[in-house]
């Protein structure tokens, strides 16, 4: 049976947390393979009473909240161990079942020394920061590729954990010191930070690349939950400012150890405008009251760090691009509701640098820092749209918009949401 990936088409915050959510019972496994506790995929659970309960997820993937799904840290996943249990403990609290979480013995563990190094080289870039989420991200896949970091096996052996913190802190402690002028970090005290941690830990730890083999094999599904999104890649997105892992379909492949040929369908996630939290280009940003507008509507704020987000329109070329870098199947347009209300909408459809049309992203990040965006203008429409759930029950201008966006885009358009809950979608068939 085949594995599907869902990932982010622009910078992150499209509404992956709801989308996998709403896979429900349909998968058997939801795994995460990239990132860690930067994201921030909120689901919100709409009693029968009319009730909403909110969670938002960090390191855990969203299908936790499915009871019949085994929710699965993948390899490509670097792990802060203390927010893993404190979010476990916080499920945990509000009646959720965890107990069937897997984690990757090859995961790497998000060290105390990261977390400060992330926090202090942002410091040190000054004007040229990246707006990282300060969890010590970049750092621990610094570590990875750099072969010092930390993984969750290692946990398990005490001798070859006190060596590699040992082979971290060598050079990190003289930068730390000499270069950033603060204090060098303790070897015994990490040891025995993380040593704290591998008595829970291990019943969760297995090869989970096998496990999802064998699942598959089965004839079990398989999501694989992206964290961030396409232009936030470390290849494919808009270099520097970026974060430090794989968010595209390929990463899910390297992340989880699925291979490329067991994976079925991309879905990508694709918000009826666009956000972007951190620093860095943005051809369609607003500084407007329009940009105000979509901020307070959409609730547009950093669902981990509580960040205002940048927002801006829809820009199809990074659409066609998603298309492109992920192989993308079918997209969801989310928040189309937060578009009611304006007379027109404007869809970017092109670029144009120094006088020059560019209708796919510039080959040079120079140019996508001075592109201005080509607009389209779409009828708005002013009527409440949460309640559609067919798409003829859409405003014939809100329907137009998905058909255009989807005609510039180059994929089909699956599903859209008109709301946060659950059941505020509207599946097309
Ligand atoms: P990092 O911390 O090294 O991954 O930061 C590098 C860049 O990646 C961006 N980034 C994100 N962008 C959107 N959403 C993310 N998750 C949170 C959310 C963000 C928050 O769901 O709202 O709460 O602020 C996320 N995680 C990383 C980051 O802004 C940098 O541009
Ligand atoms: P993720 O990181 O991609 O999972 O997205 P976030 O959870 O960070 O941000 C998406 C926000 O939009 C959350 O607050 C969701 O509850 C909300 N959301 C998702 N889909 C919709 C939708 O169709 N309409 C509205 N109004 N909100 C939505
Ligand atoms: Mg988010």
């Amino acid at each position: 049976m085949p594995a599907i990936v869902l990932v982010g088409a622009q910078w992150g915050d499209e509404g992956k947390g709801k989308a996998t959510d709403l896979m429900g019972t349909d998968v058997d496994y939801v795994v995460k393979f990239n990132g860690g506790n930067n994201a921030g995929h909120t689901v919100v659970i709409e009693g029968e009473d009319g009730t909403r309960e909110k969670y938002a997820l960090h390191l855990l993937p969203s299908g936790i909240l499915t009871p019949t799904v085994t929710p699965v840290i993948g390899n490509g996943v670097v792990v802060d161990l203390e927010v893993l249990f404190q979010e476990l403990d916080g499920l945990e609290a509000r009646g959720v079942d965890t107990s069937k979480l897997v984690v990757s013995a090859n995961a790497h563990v998000i060290a105390p020394y990261n977390r400060t190094l992330d926090k202090v080289t942002e410091r040190f870039l000054g004007k040229r920061r990246i707006g990282t989420t300060g969890r010590g991200i970049g750092p621990t896949y610094a570590d990875k590729m750099n072969r010092v970091g930390i993984r969750i096996q290692d946990l398990f052996d005490e001798g070859i954990l006190r060596q590699k913190v040992e082979a971290a802190l060598g050079f990190k402690n003289q930068v730390l010191v000499k270069i950033y002028n603060t204090r060098a970090v303790d070897v015994d005290l990490v040891v025995e930070e993380l040593l704290g941690y591998a008595e829970r830990l291990r019943p969760m730890v297995a090869d989970t690349a096998l496990v999802l083999e064998q699942a598959l094999d089965a004839g079990q599904n398989v999501l694989l939950e992206a964290g961030q999104a396409t232009l936030l890649d470390v290849d494919h997105g808009t270099y520097p400012f970026v974060t430090s892992s794989s968010a595209t379909a390929g990463g899910a492949c390297t992340g989880s150890g699925i291979p490329p040929t067991r994976v079925s369908r991309v879905i990508a996630i694709l918000k009826a405008y666009t956000t972007r939290v951190g620093e860095g280009p943005f051809p369609t940003e607003l500084f407007d009251d329009d940009g105000e507008t979509l901020r307070k509507t959409g609730a547009e704020y950093g669902t981990t760090t509580g960040r205002p987000r940048r927002c801006g329109w829809m820009d199809t070329v990074i659409g066609r691009y998603a298309t492109r870098v992920n192989g993308v199947t079918d997209f969801v347009i989310t928040k189309l509701d937060v578009l009611t209300g304006f007379d027109k909408v404007p869809v970017c459809v092109a670029y144009e640098v120094d006088g020059v049309r560019h209708d796919e992203m510039p080959v040079s990040q120079s140019d996508f820092h001075h592109a201005k965006p080509v607009y389209e203008l779409l009828d708005g429409w002013w009527e409440d749209i949460s309640g559609c759930r067919e798409f003829d029950e859409l405003p014939a201008a809100a329907q137009a918009y998905v058909l255009r966006v989807e005609e510039l885009i180059g994929a089909r358009v699956s599903a859209i949401g008109v709301g946060p809950g659950r059941h505020e979608i509207i599946q097309r068939h």
